[in-house]
């Protein structure tokens, strides 16, 4: 087996909304999920709103909200990212875990909202300004990389309210001004950022509606449009702010095969590929939109507004590195007798090849190997997987040990996976396993749906004493570093 590379970063992920808690402290602004009760597997998420009317109403996370609806918090309903696993206050605890188990690197994000409360403020929060100066700070103690997402499903909602979000212009802007103003902040702690989470998820839930209005995916791509303008913009400002800065795209990594070798499923896959997670990456990477573009915005029937300038732009700020989530594999056909896989965010045909997680999604791990390349030959860029990992519920033994060796087997196959695809000649640079510690699931809003190595006592509905104890995977995951990958039993 191949040895990873010396500098391989090992590490973990979080996100400020699924992990900090500390909703409305110090100073931090409003944003959507803030309103987003908790689901289950087979119930989404659902906002309540007042319309113009007045009239209490409520929405699941996948419907489409009328433009003038105000969400409100109702008492009855529990928030589950409104405490989250209060990360905001136990971070040095926390990061102290990281470094037992010897990570490398931490990938985290910074709440728009804690810097700038409703996107377009004057001046910042200073409050947030220190806080995550205080987290880069106790990651750099331990010698821990910090790998920042400036953007993780969270707008400020003021700029939902004020401009409608990502579908006006305006928002490139602000955006630019925050992340300038971050980049430079921070320049003598941080030099790798992530511009916007899994950028393509904005268009990703359009290419699963059948008879998908004009208007909604419209808008869908009219946003990505203008979040990749702001991308570039910041990856433009980072290589000016500080030459060492790399900056990647972080595309969800939805990931299809046909599901037979019918021609017309071969070709209907390849489309699902181009249109959910090429289309991100080429104009990312490559710094223009690919040549299906214009076929997948015909199929739709839209129009987008994209000026010179903004094509100038795209072109000047091209990302350094690639960056993925990969959860799981999905199946296409164009036949229609075949089994559904279900599950949320999981689509298509089952394969009968793979195992299914207890949320519905497929376990895969050769899976990786095979887009690791795929993405290495059409990118040649170092890649990092940001993430990846198994959400599953754990046992807490009355002794507060967890044997979560099927978390263990998950991740084992997919590093063997990482080695084979180094062997190919992948420049694979990192891993950071999504939620590290255990966190808000943001597909179900559950806590049982558990990533961590570290487990928090928390539950669904919200009781626990957010005690940290850790899972057999994390003396497991500590040796996997130790040895660089060697020792993965
Ligand atoms: P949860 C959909 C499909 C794949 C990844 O997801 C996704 C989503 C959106 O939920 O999101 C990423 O918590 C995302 C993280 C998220 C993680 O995957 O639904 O970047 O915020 O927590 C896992 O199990």
């Amino acid at each position: 087996m191949t040895k990873f590379p010396h500098n391989f970063y090992w590490g973990g992920a979080t996100a400020a909304n699924q992990c900090e808690g500390a909703y409305n402290v110090d100073g931090r602004g409003a944003i959507k999920y803030d309103f987003l009760t908790a689901g289950t597997h087979e119930q989404a998420r659902s906002y309540m709103y007042k319309d113009k009317e007045g009239n209490i109403k409520r929405a699941t996370m996948f419907d489409i909200i009328p433009d003038d609806a105000e969400l409100i918090l109702d008492e009855n309903e529990y928030y589950p990212n409104h405490e989250g696993i209060d990360f905001y206050h136990r971070y040095k605890e926390d990061i102290a875990l990281f470094a037992e188990m010897g990570f490398k690197m931490f990938r985290m994000s910074i709440a728009w909202s804690r810097i700038f409360p409703n996107g377009d403020d004057e001046t910042p929060n200073q409050k947030g300004v220190d806080f995550y100066r205080s987290m880069f700070e106790e990651m750099r103690k331990h010698g821990i990389e910090p790998l920042v997402t400036l953007h993780h499903f969270d707008t400020p909602y003021a700029l939902e309210v004020k401009y409608g979000g990502w579908t006006n212009r305006a928002l490139i802007e602000h955006f630019e001004r925050y992340a300038d103003f971050v980049m430079n902040e921070y320049k003598d702690l941080v030099t790798y950022w992530l511009t916007f989470n899994e950028i393509n998820n904005l268009t990703m839930m359009t290419a699963f509606i059948e008879n998908l209005p004009a208007k909604v995916a419209k808008d869908a791509y009219q946003s990505l449009h203008h979040q990749f303008v702001a991308s570039a913009r910041v990856v433009k400002r980072a290589h000016l702010i500080n030459p060492e800065n790399k900056v990647g795209c972080m595309i969800c990594g939805i990931v299809s095969y046909p599901l037979t070798c019918d021609p017309k499923d071969i070709l209907e896959n390849q489309h699902k590929m181009e249109s959910v997670m090429y289309y991100s990456g080429d104009v990312m990477v490559r710094g223009a939109y690919p040549h299906f573009a214009q076929r997948i915005w015909n199929e739709l029937g839209i129009t987008l507004d994209i000026t010179d300038q903004d094509k100038q732009e795209l072109l000047e700020g091209k990302v350094d590195i690639y960056t993925f989530s990969y959860y799981m594999t999905n199946c296409v056909t164009t036949h229609d007798d075949s089994e559904t896989a279900g599950g949320n965010f999981s689509f298509g045909a089952k394969n009968p090849y793979l195992k299914y997680s207890d949320w519905g999604w497929s376990m895969d791990a050769d899976g990786l190997r095979y887009i690791l390349t795929e993405l290495y030959a059409r990118y040649q860029v170092p890649i990092i997987v940001t993430e990846n990992g198994l959400g599953q519920d754990d046992v807490v033994e009355e002794d507060g040990s967890i044997h979560d060796d099927y978390r263990i087997d998950y991740l084992r196959d997919h590093f063997v996976a990482m080695s084979q695809a180094l062997s190919d000649g992948v420049d694979l640079i990192g891993y950071t396993s999504w939620g590290c510690i255990d966190l808000v699931s943001a597909g179900t809003g559950e806590m049982k749906k558990r990533y961590g190595y570290i487990y928090v006592d928390r539950d669904n509905q919200g009781n626990g004493t957010m005690d940290r104890l850790k899972k057999d995977s994390f003396y497991w995951y500590k040796k996997v570093i130790a040895s660089n990958g060697e020792d993965l039993v």
